[in-house]
């Protein structure tokens, strides 16, 4: 412990270095029944390989790091890590982060050449003084760690962008062609929770755009206290709202997770251009209760127990417009 100053006679000292609250073992004032997972967009097997963790004692870090290293490495996902689209240079670049039940948190935006950028976000937290490493200086410091550097353009991902730079229209489509991106939420059987999230971003992005998924507050942020929340969709709307934030203050001011998802999303439609864009928002409380919102209809997302794992439609501010025959 620090001591700076002087003392006058029976004055106690007291530490001008106050004790590192990050390492102190967060208390769980509250449990769900049981542990729990929840996670965007359809990713069962990210939800099974975190449940792993769980059933095995294992922490909600662990759990959500595994979880979403699933879609990370497979190459089918074209929204995430392995196989993800690429921007219009044909550069896959990944945003990722990470946040744990002691409120330390740890991101990387930019990388490329790494398969699973939510480890090297882990190790950002844990073995550096910083936040968030970008670009280059993040890929320095995967290697350093020892990540393997990789190609992570597949040829599938390689021939659509090359189909798109016949057009080079830039449009993203609400729900379909660029929304994927994984944000998991874990409560462990500790009552501990934690957060991840992981993309490539929106397919064809400009060079250098880094989206929501990487920015804590954003794209995620976990309250041990309170509960999480994570984002998907047009990142740079989640951006300008500080979205997961705004949820878990939500939850803090007494609003369900449901409500507040709703409430964050509304706060986009009444001050942002909305019609053709898509956010989608799924948040965990302390008790284990869950919810999730988006803008438009067709967002979904998975939860899962020790007893089962679901697939829930997310209630929606606007609702799909019947497909024209
Ligand atoms: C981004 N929010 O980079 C991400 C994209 C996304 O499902 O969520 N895709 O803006």
């Amino acid at each position: 412990m620090g001591y700076l100053g002087f003392l006058v006679p029976g004055m106690v000292p007291i530490s001008c270095f106050s004790e590192v609250d990050q390492q102190k073992k967060p208390v769980a004032k509250t449990k769900p029944a049981q542990p729990i997972v929840i996670s965007t967009w359809e990713n069962q097997k990210a939800n099974l390989a975190a449940m792993e963790v769980l059933k095995k004692g294992g922490s909600a870090l662990d759990a959500v790091e595994a979880g979403v290293r699933v879609p990370e490495g497979d190459p089918e996902d074209h929204s995430v890590g392995y196989g993800g689209r690429p921007d219009r240079d044909g550069d896959v670049t990944l945003d990722a982060c990470i946040m744990d039940a002691q409120g330390n948190a740890g991101s990387v935006c930019f990388l490329q050449h790494i398969k699973h950028p939510v480890s090297v976000a882990r190790k950002v937290m844990e073995e550096t003084p910083h936040v968030i490493l970008a670009g280059e200086g993040a890929l320095k410091f995967a290697l350093e760690k020892g990540f393997k550097k990789e190609n992570l353009l597949t040829p599938e991902s390689k021939m659509e962008w090359e189909e798109w730079k016949e057009t080079s229209k830039y449009q993203p489509v609400i729900n379909i062609e660029n929304h994927d991106t994984i944000g998991m939420l874990a409560i462990d059987g500790e009552g501990n929770i934690s957060g991840a999230c992981t993309t490539s971003g929106l397919a064809y992005k400009m060079k250098g755009r880094v989206g929501d998924s990487p920015v804590i507050g954003a794209g995620l942020y976990i309250d041990n206290e309170i509960g999480g929340a994570t984002a998907t969709g047009m990142g740079e709307a989640v951006l300008k709202s500080l979205g997961a934030f705004l949820v878990v203050e939500l939850m803090r001011q007494g609003m369900s997770p449901a409500d507040a998802c709703k409430e964050a999303v509304m706060r986009i439609v009444r001050k942002q251009k909305h019609d053709d864009i898509q956010v989608g928002y799924i948040a965990i409380n302390k008790q284990g209760e869950y919810g999730a919102f988006c803008i438009h209809e067709g967002f979904n997302y998975v939860v899962s127990s020790d007893l089962k794992t679901e697939l829930l439609d997310s209630e929606f501010h606007i609702e799909a417009k019947e497909e024209k025959e």
